[in-house]
């Protein structure tokens, strides 16, 4: 076995375990693996988009658009097209930087409230070809969906607000805004995410636009089947409810939304039992605005970690919004704070200590599905506990270890079910390990990930305590990580 950086020297003798002769052994790993029973799936479940969607962890947003040129966060949409005159736009550049920061994917606000379509749309006289900008033929959304093939996901944000379009606060507007998302998803799809912005406003002539929710999710479902469509209600993942980027410590996926409901208060923890699969997507700037302006800055590399633990470390996707200057461009200063913030993550995630670990549960299932499975980095391997909804997982050291984070991750395509957990590590100068033992977290929920942050300890053994769970645990991964060193 490999040597961790961190462990100390043990004084104490390894606990000592009676050993059974070979021929038992093999015996009972037969028995086990022969009447093993395949863990059934347990209440609502992602569909494979969705499970694709959260292994993500980790997009990035991109606001532009006429706002970009004159400061504000909400255009009125009766700013001249002219406004938009990108010096030297370069959506390559954008992926680039996502790339680098580690991120899977971007979402472009093709239309924001404003109405200002960064495509020629037939169904728009605001759009990039009333400009003078490359002599009105020019097209970022295409630009865009060509810079990311092959490199990252697609992702777009149509607004259904639309404080230019003279049909806005009617019925017809439904049928231009259909005819919107059919032209976009038509001609450049396929996107990862459709992103629907709950913002409501009044119109020009002061109506409210009842909007077809049900005619718009149907369309891009019939158009783009494998899309998750985000909305404050989904249905294909919520808004976690603040932009401040963070999730509830408590954070089910699944979630009941009343009929035509458009909004919940169980945005940012979802509900334990709820009717839908329904993830949270927790949706910040790395800037004060969502837009570029020209006197903000970007987030240090504390708060970002901070935002990380709170979303990908609470169940949550992070869509991280890094807006484009008046060039086009993303910002030196903003890239840099990028890099940094994975070079952090990196550094912390580098070392799983418990890749040192003998790892075991007090309930087999089965050889296929051992505790041992919690330790690998396959996706689709996992430990399944065979106990009611209760269950401890052991980890052994040879040579004590120190840490200060753990990461717990449910084997989602299963369900999510754990509702509560204590961690408890062995107190090193006590010679029992059957006693002694010091809580050091618990938590309620875990889902897709958790990241639990404690004081920095050092032990032998270390057991987490499944003592509430919907259904028997199904987890595909343990870590420990010590993130002073
Ligand atoms: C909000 C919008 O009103 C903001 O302008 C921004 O687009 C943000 C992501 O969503 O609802």
């Amino acid at each position: 076995m490999a040597k961790a950086a961190t462990t100390t020297i043990v004084t104490k003798p390894a606990p000592m375990r009676k050993l059974l002769p070979i021929t038992s052994i093999s015996l009972l790993v037969l028995a086990a693996s022969c009447t093993v029973q395949e863990p059934a799936p347990f209440g609502v479940l992602p569909t494979k988009a969705q499970v694709e969607w959260q292994k993500n962890e980790y997009t990035m947003f991109v606001h532009f658009g006429p706002n970009t040129f004159t400061g504000m966060e909400w255009g009125s949409g009766t700013e001249s097209a002219e406004v938009f005159n990108p010096s030297s736009l370069d959506c390559r550049q954008w992926v680039e930087v996502a790339e680098q920061a580690g991120m899977k994917g971007i979402i472009i606000t093709a239309k924001h409230h404003d109405g200002f379509c960064l495509w020629p749309s037939k169904y728009s006289t605001h759009t990039v070809a009333q400009t003078t900008w490359r002599g009105g033929k020019g097209n970022p959304l295409r630009e865009f969906v060509e810079a990311c093939r092959g490199r990252v996901a697609a992702g777009v944000y149509i607004s259904p607000w639309d404080r230019n379009h003279p049909t806005y606060g009617t019925p017809q507007y439904n049928e231009v805004f259909v005819n919107t998302l059919k032209e976009v998803h038509q001609n450049y799809g396929p996107f990862f995410e459709q992103w629907f912005d709950g913002a409501c406003g009044e119109g020009p002539n002061g109506r409210k636009q009842e909007y077809d929710w049900p005619l718009f999710n149907n369309t891009i479902a019939q158009l783009n089947p494998n899309a998750v469509i985000f909305s404050d209600v989904g249905p294909g993942c919520r808004w976690v409810g603040n932009e401040r980027g963070y999730a509830d410590e408590t954070n089910w996926s699944p979630i009941t939304i009343a009929n035509g409901a458009r909004s919940t208060d169980k945005a940012p923890c979802g509900m334990q039992n709820g009717a839908e699969w329904i993830p949270a997507e927790v949706d910040v700037s790395i800037r004060p605005g969502w837009f570029w302006h020209a006197n903000e800055h970007p987030k240090s590399v504390e708060e970002l970690m901070e935002i990380y633990f709170n979303s990908v470390g609470r169940n949550g996707l992070l869509l991280l919004n890094v807006p484009p200057d008046a060039r086009g461009l993303i910002p030196a200063e903003d890239s840099l704070r990028l890099v940094e913030f994975r070079a952090e993550r990196d550094r912390i995630f580098a070392h799983d200590l418990a890749q040192y670990a003998k790892v075991r549960a007090a309930h087999l299932r089965g050889k296929r599905y051992s505790a041992h499975q919690l330790l690998d980095t396959a996706y689709h391997t996992y430990w399944a506990s065979n106990g009611d909804g209760t269950d401890t997982i052991y980890l052994d050291f040879d040579q004590s270890v120190k840490f200060d984070l753990l990461m717990l991750q449910e084997y989602i395509p299963l369900g999510q079910r754990v509702a509560h957990f204590k961690v408890e590590v062995h107190d090193l100068v006590n010679e029992d390990p059957q006693s002694c033992w010091i809580p050091w977290c618990e938590g309620t929920t875990i889902g897709y990930k958790r990241l639990l942050r404690g004081k920095l300890v050092e032990t032998e053994h270390l057991r987490i305590i499944i003592d509430s769970a919907l259904a028997a645990p199904i987890l595909n991964r343990v870590a420990l990580y010590n993130t002073t060193r």
